[in-house]
């Protein structure tokens, strides 16, 4: 299993609802992100920095590569992109972070 951690960044003022449409996620954006391996998916907010840390495990990080073909991933990037940085084919800007420190 890999553990895959990456920064994407919020525009200021919209905490409450980035948390509302992931409360609300879509179940065919979950079926795809579980169709693809990925377990343990977690967002944090740094409300200092609007920094937006996601962690997860999938069996090979490969695998993520799939996902910006997918119709589904595409359509959610779009609905999300009026709310944070996004690139201009709409997929989120995502910095890979290193790991430095890891306890199982
Ligand atoms: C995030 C961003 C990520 C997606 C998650 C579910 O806001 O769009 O790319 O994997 O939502």
């Amino acid at each position: 299993m890999e553990r895959v951690a990456f920064k994407m960044k919020l525009f200021p003022g919209f905490e409450a609802e980035y948390k509302k449409r992931h409360d609300e996620i879509w179940p065919d954006l979950v079926a795809l992100l579980k169709e693809t391996g990925i377990s343990e998916y977690s967002i944090f907010l740094d409300d200092e920095t609007n920094a937006l840390i996601g962690f997860l495990k999938v069996p090979d990080a490969k695998n993520l590569d799939t996902l910006p073909a997918q119709a589904v991933m595409q359509k959610w990037w779009a609905y999300m992109g009026d709310i944070m940085a996004s690139n201009a084919d709409n997929s989120p800007v995502s910095v890979p972070l290193k790991e430095v420190f890891y306890l199982p």
